[in-house]
């Protein structure tokens, strides 16, 4: 037999091996507990697998593994998110159909997972542009259609002029495409949101029954913005009595301090209040502020501009006459669009009065006493002062709820909460995504495709390019839309923009389950047993987009009665990234990614997959090392050798009478926990000598801080105890074989090799099977550490029985006495002189001596 450790032969043998025998095929029931680990589908992209990507599924499938061997019936799926801009936007680079590319894409992908030997249930393959599955993104859209979540209308929206696209508020960085990262502009389309603001509260106080990291929970509070404030009215001087303007907000105490007025450039009222010869200014300011993004606007940084618009507003508690003016700062989808500028306590409308020689008024005083001048705005706590019947309040508590009441009772404010979140914006004016299923009718207006008639299917256009006019693809093609109003039957015609790509993978999870289910998007028993999902692990990147969309989803469903849970992922973890070796991020352009192929090619997947977990602690970025992988590969190199040593030396005896009697791995019957302290000391061949039991000493250490790490995503600190007590146990190999009996031997390696498995199935399996057992590795129980055996540190107690010595026994530092005794009365010895007898006193001297007393 082949003596030198070959991953490439062990690997793809196994491959076949474990495809043959259907080895990861999860069954749809099961009464053990159940265990649903997934990632991130992924977008096939043209370049492949990186090892960063690695970075993700590795761990994933070590997990599942081991909680498989942990007695847990795991579903661990994976499938395509194939649609959108970025398969379709490769595709035109290429110049082929993006159906084409995506197919070729899928393939390399499931090729490399499978190189990588990662244990999905290919049975359960689901890919979005599989028109059985968007068959139930469009019946979803049509569910929440009905539920009046799902709406039409024109607003002035981002698009992206590389893109040619509309995009969501979510997929706008710093005022660039987060694809393209081209600066974004607005648009006036009429478009389809879905209403997730009807959410908001919801997604906000949920956050705080999810495992998730604080981080994100962080990022999707802040997106979600909700801000406690009131709505204050404002009247317009030379028109008492009319109608005024509403403010928003969040500081109502210091109303006094407010001396002047802003609206947003785009506010309607700007139209009608614009004095005459204002007109053309506040025009030429208008269309400047329609091309700047929000960031832009919000900044602090920037300088403050607006105009002056020659109108007046009367502040409600003094009636002084405030003027109006319109700038970039105010945000028309916010609030009112309208503020109350206070420019000694909001550092923006300070910046401004300072621009405009505004005048600036201080109504809170710091604890320090008041200013009088400011040389910047106060934006702490303090007392009122400028605010007659209110002075000496405490501001903002005390005084928000003064102000507001006082106002509330002349029905010139009210409490309001506004939150910072948008509807989600789903049409886009590409080709590669999910027909938007409604249809327009002359006579009866916009109507939903009756669910009879999905898949509205996607046609197989050669042009699919986007244009400049906003205008979809899907809209040149007349047979696609030509069709006849599913409510009159005369003619009409068929939406021709596609949904966010982001509506796909908002219900992915819901699928695997059922991967197949015809008459609805998931079976219910299928989603009541899977989910939640136990373990979500991807990109941090997608903390506000996917993961907000998911839990919206989910929430709809739940309300819609369809789902029995309404968060979507239990527990979510979000590995760290892969940087190139020079430190640098990993990309195309920089000719720096390191694909996994490369890396199999020299060591093998194995090496690979150990070193992936070993790498880092699994949530901070780091960089590649081509070292590290050599130090992995000798690892199991080393591993390998040993077990076949042990193995040749300490043949396993084949057949019934061998079955588990020697010492098998624990967990299996032959050494219960807690017997194992017995037989370390009474049986001789447990260790002969304090090599050997120290040696035993460190693999239950081994097996305990394994499982531990594995159960908390250390997987660096489980690989590191793998290579310490590999380094133990070559060394005592290597000068004191004699240390342990044979048996104990075959076990250490027995043991170790189902410790690696998870991590390094190939060689763990080809191990186990020179090892000459018949079954797989996969199928074998994790093992169970001895709690005393594991201990930190062990004394050695004496057991006597009517103060003669009879035993000894080792004992964890501070076991508790009970522990002891109990464990005392089953040394072999004390069992032979006990038997019969009756014990009238038993006496523990902690960590020195155990006596019983008897008649
Ligand atoms: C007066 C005031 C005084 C304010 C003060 C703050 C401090 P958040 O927490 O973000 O909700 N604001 C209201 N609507 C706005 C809009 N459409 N665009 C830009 N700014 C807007 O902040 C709410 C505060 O932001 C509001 O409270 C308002 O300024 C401003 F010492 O009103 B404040
Ligand atoms: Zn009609």
């Amino acid at each position: 037999m082949e003596r030198r450790y070959k991953p490439h032969e062990i690997e793809e043998t196994w491959q076949r091996i474990w495809r043959e025998r259907d080895a990861y095929r999860t069954p749809a029931t099961s009464d053990k507990p159940k265990y649903y680990c997934l990632d991130f589908f992924p977008y096939p992209s043209g370049d492949g697998l990186s090892v960063g990507h690695c970075r993700n599924y590795v761990p994933t499938d070590a997990v599942s593994r081991f909680m498989r061997m942990r007695g847990h019936n795991v579903l661990h799926p994976m499938g395509w998110d194939a649609f959108g801009l970025p398969a379709e936007n490769f595709a035109i680079k290429r110049g082929v159909h993006p159906r084409e590319t995506t197919e070729r894409n899928i393939a390399t992908y499931t090729r490399q997972m499978n190189m990588l030997g990662l244990s999905y249930d290919w049975s359960r393959e689901i890919s979005s542009i599989d028109p059985e599955y968007y068959r139930w993104t469009q019946w979803l859209f049509l569910l929440l259609y009905k539920r009046g979540l799902a709406y039409r209308s024109i607003g002035s929206q981002w698009w992206c002029p590389v893109d040619k696209t509309i995009l969501a508020n979510e997929q706008v960085e710093q005022g660039r495409c987060w694809r393209c990262g081209a600066e974004v502009t607005k648009v006036d389309l009429e478009q389809w949101y879905f209403r997730i603001t009807d959410y908001a509260q919801r997604l906000l106080d949920d956050l705080a029954t999810i495992d998730w990291p604080e981080k994100i929970k962080l990022m999707q509070a802040n997106w979600i913005g909700r801000s406690e404030g009131a709505e204050i009215e404002f009247a317009l001087a030379g028109r008492p009595g009319g109608d005024g303007l509403t403010v928003f907000t969040t500081r109502p105490d210091t109303l006094f301090g407010a001396t002047y007025v802003v609206l947003a450039p785009e506010h309607p009222l700007v139209e009608e209040l614009t004095a005459p010869d204002k007109r053309a200014e506040v025009e030429a300011y208008r269309s400047q502020a329609r091309r700047e993004s929000e960031i832009e606007r919000l900044s602090t940084e920037k300088d403050k501009t607006g105009v002056f618009i020659g109108a007046h507003a009367v502040n409600p508690v003094n009636k002084a006459a405030l003027p109006i003016w319109i700038s970039d700062y105010v945000l028309m989808g916010y609030g009112t669009g309208a503020i109350m500028a206070v420019p000694g306590h909001d550092e923006r409308d300070f910046a401004f009065a300072t621009t405009f020689g505004l005048p600036i008024v201080e109504v809170i005083a710091p604890p320090s006493g008041a200013q009088g001048e400011l040389a910047e705005a106060y934006t702490g706590d303090g007392v009122m002062v400028n605010s007659e019947r209110f002075d000496g309040m405490a501001a903002p508590g005390e005084a928000f709820e003064a102000i507001v009441a006082w106002l509330g009772e002349r029905g010139l404010a009210r409490k309001k909460v506004n939150y910072k979140l948008r509807d989600w914006l789903i049409s886009r004016q590409r080709y590669w995504g999910v027909p938007i299923p409604i249809v327009y009718c002359e006579r009866c207006g916009a109507q939903p495709v009756p669910e009879d008639q999905l898949p509205v299917l996607l046609p197989n256009l050669a042009d699919f390019k986007p244009t400049d006019d906003g205008r979809s693809p899907l809209a040149r093609s007349p047979e696609f839309v030509a069709t006849t109003c599913p409510s009159c039957g005369g003619p009409a015609r068929r939406e021709t923009d596609t949904m966010d790509t982001f509506v796909d993978s908002s219900w992915y999870h819901l699928r695997y389950p059922s991967p197949r289910a015809a008459e609805a998007p998931f079976e219910r028993a299928a989603v009541d047993y899977w989910l939640p999902v136990d373990m979500y692990v991807g990109g941090a990147e997608h903390a506000v987009m996917h993961l907000l969309y998911a839990r919206f989803f989910c929430k709809v469903l739940c309300d819609a009665g369809l789902l029995g849970f309404s968060e979507p992922y239990a527990r979510l973890r979000n590995q760290g990234m892969i940087l190139a070796e020079d430190g640098q991020k990993m990309s195309k352009s920089k000719g720096n990614v390191i694909t996994p192929d490369s890396v199999v090619e020299r060591y093998g997947a194995d090496s690979l997959r150990v070193y992936e977990l070993f790498i880092a602690p699994f949530e901070q970025a780091v960089a590649w090392n081509d070292r590290g992988v050599q130090g992995c590969y000798r690892f199991l190199g080393r591993y390998w050798n040993l077990a076949l040593d042990v193995s040749e030396a300490f043949p396993r005896e084949t057949g019934a009478a061998a079955g588990k009697a020697e010492w098998a791995p624990a967990g299996s019957a032959a050494v219960a926990p807690g017997d194992a302290a017995a037989v370390a000391s009474a049986d001789g061949a447990a260790g002969r000598d304090e090599r050997g039991r120290a040696l035993l000493r460190t693999l239950h250490k081994t097996i305990r801080k394994v499982t531990g790490d594995m159960e908390g995503f250390r997987f660096n600190t489980a690989v590191s105890a793998m290579m310490e007590l590999q380094n133990e146990a070559l060394v005592v190999w290597g000068d004191a074989r004699d240390s342990l009996a044979g048996a104990r031997w075959r076990g250490l390696i027995e043991t170790f090799t189902v410790l690696l498995s998870p991590m390094a199935p190939h060689v763990a399996e080809e191990v186990w099977c020179r090892l000459a057992h018949e079954d797989s590795v996969l199928d074998q129980p994790w093992p169970d550490w001895d709690p005393v055996l594991a201990a930190d540190e062990v004394v050695t107690v004496v057991v006597q029985v009517n103060g003669k010595l009879r035993d000894r026994l080792e004992v964890a530092v501070g076991a508790a006495q009970e522990d002891v005794l109990a464990a005392a009365r089953e040394t072999q010895n004390a069992r032979r002189f006990l038997e019969g007898k009756q014990v009238v006193k038993e006496i523990y001297v902690p960590g020195k001596l155990v006596n019983f007393v008897v008649r």
